[in-house]
Formats: structure tokens, sequence, C-alpha cells
């Protein structure tokens, strides 16, 4: 079994979406290990997302991961991080495959509902960033 991590975005928070959201997530036989929903400082999504600092999004993206509260999963499933990330679909809901989360729920590309991990490495560092006490 893999474990991988998965944030439910402000912008499907807000919109209650996250009860549906985690159905899906069970639905297509994951199991939830850990989840919290909390808020974070920008300065937090800044670390989180500190691959991304190069990016001219960088800014807009961590102060909108720490504009409102977020759902924190730990994933688990036999190969977990790439069936998650076929389970979100494509970063850009334009671009997403129908039956896939970010096109049934995201916005745009900066409001695309869901975060996963992408490697077995950073899966590891991302679910210690929230789950490590
Ligand atoms: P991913 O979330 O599908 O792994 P990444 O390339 O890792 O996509 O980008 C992280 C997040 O940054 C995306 O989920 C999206 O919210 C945001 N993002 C990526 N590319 C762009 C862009 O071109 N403009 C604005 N936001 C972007
Ligand atoms: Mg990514």
């Amino acid at each position: 079994m893999e474990q991988t991590l998965s944030i439910i975005k402000p912008d499907a928070v807000e919109r209650n979406l996250d009860k549906e959201i985690k159905e899906m997530f069970k639905n297509n036989g994951f199991s939830i290990l850990n989840e919290k929903k909390i808020q974070i400082e920008k300065s937090e999504a800044e670390k989180f997302y500190k691959v991304h600092e190069t990016k001219p999004f960088y800014n807009d993206l961590c102060a909108y991961l720490s504009s409102g509260p977020i759902v924190v999963m730990i994933l688990e499933k036999d190969n977990a991080i790439l069936a998650n990330r076929e389970l979100m679909g494509a970063t850009n809901p334009v671009e997403a495959q129908e039956g896939t989360i970010r096109k049934k729920y995201g916005i745009s590309i900066d409001k695309n509902s869901v975060h996963g991990s992408d490697s077995v490495e950073n899966a590891k560092i991302e679910i210690d960033f929230f789950f490590k006490d």
C-alpha cells in the first residue's frame, strides 16, 4: 500500500464540496487514514509550494492556498500517488478528463479544487509537513 497527501483547496471547501470529494476518494478505493480541516499562514504555503518558487504564479498560489480553510488528508491505496493524480485530472480543469475531480469541480487553473503529491519522495515530505507532530 502507498500513501499520498491530498488537499481539498479553499475554492472547494468554500463551496462545501469536501464531503462529496471525500466520497469520490472512498468510492475509488482510497482509505482516508488521517484528515484535518485547517487554515494555514501564507508563510506555510510558501514552504509547502517551495518547488514552485521561481514560477510567475508562486505568490498568487501561496496567497490562494492560505486564503481560507483547506482539508488535508493522508490517502492510502495501491499506487495511491498515481491513482490520485488520475482521479484529480489535469492541472487545468478545462483539460481534465470526464469523471475527474477537477473536471467536475475545478473552476480554473488556480482554483482547481485539489492537490495531490506527485512522487513517492514528495508524498513523504508533504505528509510529514502536515501530520508530523
Ligand atoms: P498540480 O497541482 O497538478 O500538481 P503543479 O504544476 O504542481 O500542478 O502546480 C501547482 C498548482 O499551482 C496547481 O495546482 C495550480 O493551482 C497552480 N498553477 C499551476 N500552473 C499555473 C498557472 O499557469 N497559472 C496559475 N496557477 C497555476
Ligand atoms: Mg504538483
